[in-house]
């Protein structure tokens, strides 16, 4: 097969794997659309990641809710020290204290309701993450 017929083929194969990744991303029951991203990852396995933002002095979305095995990443964007502090189902959960720029990672196994603050600037600034 000529590379560029080859190539064109792996093409057409990653389109449609990304239609799939689409459509099962829309849920389709009724159910309103999850504010989350769908990636694949090298294996060609979905990965499920959401993305917090972390402002001065806000986080955003304010709520999300999320699948159960959900990455949420928190990424920094202000210009004064933040903090994501709070338990999800007992497990303490704390990033360290980022400014500037700086990624957390958190996964959410299993279903609950995670309400979390900044650990420098209190219940003035905080989030809820609901995972079902
Ligand atoms: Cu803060």
């Amino acid at each position: 097969m000529p590379r560029s017929r080859m190539l064109s083929r792996k093409l057409a194969i990653a389109a449609s794997s990304a239609i799939m990744v689409v459509v099962a991303a829309c849920g389709g029951d009724g159910e309103p659309a999850l504010p989350t991203a769908t990636q694949a990852n090298a294996g060609g396995i979905p990965a499920k990641l959401t993305t917090v933002t972390v402002s001065d002095n806000k986080f955003a979305p304010l709520n999300l809710q999320i699948p159960a095995g959900a990455n949420v990443t928190w990424n920094w964007t202000g210009s004064n020290p933040h903090q994501v502090v709070g338990s999800f189902n007992g497990q303490e959960v704390s990033s360290p204290k980022l400014t500037g720029t700086g990624v957390f990672l958190f996964n959410f196994a299993s279903s609950g309701v995670f309400e979390y603050h900044c650990g420098v600037h209190g219940d003035a600034m905080n989030g809820t993450i609901t995972v079902q």
